[in-house]
């Protein structure tokens, strides 16, 4: 085990000290004394996936002393240990093996003493019979009719890998085929769903790694019952698959475990759209692109795990990241997509970074004295540039971005996409360089204004700048793309987690509110049982059964 005080480390306290240093320096004075700093911090992955991180608050002395910190901590040996299928989630003694999902080479990764591709080849094959069958009228529903309709059922990591990538490949769905999402336990989410399918061509995919999550069987339930009032009981079988680790609960359910697509306890929930989670992709786009995407994950897969640390996609965006969360006091990131196909992106990530590193227990079961996974937000392009940007401008707070655009557009639609484009490099120019006081009174003064209206105008209209950001250039977003581009994001949260000393791959922090629910549930229902908490909260229950009279 490795020491758990990585902030007492020779490499962190260089990093302190440097960052202080770094405290006054202007990214723009670094652009001007440097014209190689873009050539020089920027990494691409085979002319589909580019990064300029050159708008960093970064030198190369920062670079260096970050990846003597990931050096110090071993980085090299736990990636290996990560594609070697070791139980790195030490908390449920699990292997992380995401990578098995998309090993194209299909080389054998051993779990227990057992390659684990002979089944994931199975799924996959599988997978690419029942999607054809059911794209090309082969497996049809109870009364012959095409389903056309595809509904997942699922939450949290079995509803948004699915819902981003469907949603981020529009474009390559098949004619005819629609593809809906039912996550929320609300009845809402149920409701406007079912209003809009014909049970006659709907697919139901019940998506749950356990099949106990309570949101997804009682959405289930509902769908069910919806669809046995409109064909009876013998038509569950052509309505109704299963994505899950576990058979008996799946029978329990009413599902013939024929109809069940396997994945495994080494795929973590918000790891699992390479899986047979992503089942309703498949559908949509077909096996040929949906392997495609496993192609795009493997490509970065095999740059993470073979690329000097210097050159590495993943680690340079993961030690960018520590820089900012442990050495300059910003614990938050945006991320901004220019592509309306890519605008679940952003609450995919949230899962995928907040869920992985929202923790404060090291590896040796202590509480943890630095700051560890930061908070995530975003939206699409150029929509927030509207609403939220204003404080990414000129707020008290920094707000490190990453802008994510194709180079090419499926909808080029006349110039709209060479204004997008301009929009997004303007953002990251904007965020950098900033406008001196002086520069806005003088705007001003050119703009007529008279000389009390400067005054009082010209701080209003300056921006401080140095604000940071990472640009992505995607030669298009395909599936190819797509996978390497999650893949990458996966990746940087491993190497933060590492660094952190904490385990990505557990969630016990959504533990106690649905434990919680489960004793306030009752109590709603029942008149009879007696309040137990704290007096908001038992205020709050006799209010809402009040309201509900
Ligand atoms: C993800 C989490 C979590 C999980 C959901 C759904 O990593 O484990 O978001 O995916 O709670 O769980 P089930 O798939 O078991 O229904």
């Amino acid at each position: 085990m490795f020491s758990s005080a990585i902030n007492k480390s020779k490499a962190w306290k260089k990093l302190e000290s440097h960052a202080k240093s770094m405290r006054n320096v202007l990214m723009k004075d670094l652009f001007a004394k440097d014209d190689k700093r873009a050539e020089k911090f920027s990494l691409s992955l085979n002319d589909t996936l580019f990064l300029d991180y050159s708008k960093n608050r970064i030198t190369d002395k920062t670079m260096s002393y970050l990846l003597e910190l990931a050096r110090s901590r071993h980085l090299d040996e736990k990636i290996k240990a990560m594609f070697r299928g070791d139980k790195i989630n030490v908390t449920e003694k699990r292997a992380v093996l995401h990578i098995a999902l998309r090993n194209r080479d299909n080389h054998p990764i051993m779990v227990n003493g057992k390659d684990v591709m002979p089944e994931i080849n199975a799924v996959l094959k599988k997978m690419r019979q029942f999607s054809e069958d059911v794209r090309f009228g082969r497996f049809t529903g109870y009364t012959g009719k095409k389903l056309t309709n595809i509904v997942n059922i699922g939450i949290g990591g079995s509803d948004l890998g699915p819902f981003m990538a469907t949603e981020a490949l529009r474009k390559y769905w098949m004619k005819g085929i629609q593809c809906y999402f039912i996550s929320n336990i609300d009845g809402t989410a149920c409701a406007e769903v079912l209003n809009k399918v014909d049970p006659e061509t709907t697919l139901f995919i019940v998506a749950s790694k356990t099949f106990t999550t309570i949101e997804t069987i009682t959405n289930a339930k509902t769908c069910r019952k919806w669809l046995v009032d409109a064909l009876g009981e013998p038509a569950v079988s052509k309505h109704f698959v299963a994505l899950s680790t576990n058979a008996e609960e799946v029978a329990k359910f009413g599902i013939d475990t024929k109809n069940m697509f396997e994945f495994w306890d080494f795929v973590g929930g918000r790891y699992s759209m390479w899986s047979a989670i992503g089942l309703s992709l498949a559908i949509a786009i077909g096996m040929d692109n949906f392997e495609k995407m496993l192609e795009g994950a493997y490509a970065m897969d095999k740059h993470f795990a073979e690329t000097d640390f210097e050159h590495n996609i993943p680690v340079i965006m993961a030690l960018i990241g520590i820089w900012y969360n442990n050495f300059m006091g910003i614990h938050r990131y945006c991320v901004i997509p220019y592509d309306q196909y890519l605008k679940f992106l952003p609450a995919y990530l949230q899962q995928l970074d907040m869920e992985s590193n929202g923790k404060s227990v090291d590896l040796s079961g202590d509480f943890i004295k630095y700051a560890t996974g930061p908070a995530l937000f975003g939206g699409a392009g150029t929509d927030v540039q509207h609403s939220f940007f204003q404080l990414i401008h000129q707020g008290t707070e920094i707000v490190p971005c990453d802008f994510i655009v194709p180079a090419i557009s499926h909808n080029e639609m006349g110039n709209h996409h060479e204004i997008l484009l301009a929009n997004v490099l303007a953002q990251g120019e904007a965020l950098m360089k900033g406008k001196t006081v002086k520069e806005a009174a003088e705007e001003l003064k050119a703009a007529g204004k008279n000389p009390e209206e400067v005054e009082f105008l010209k701080k209003f209209k300056s921006f401080s700048g140095n604000r940071p950001s990472n640009t992505f250039i995607l030669k298009k977003v395909d599936p190819y793309t797509l996978g390497a581009l999650v893949a990458a994001y996966e990746h940087k949260v491993f190497v933060q987690g590492i660094i952190w000393n904490i385990d990505s791959f557990d969630q016990m922090g959504v533990e106690l509110g649905k434990k919680l629910t489960l004793g306030i549930l009752p109590q709603l229902q029942n008149e009879n049982i007696e309040l137990n908490h704290d007096c908001s909260t038992n205020a709050l229950i006799k209010l809402v059964k009040y309201l509900r009279k």
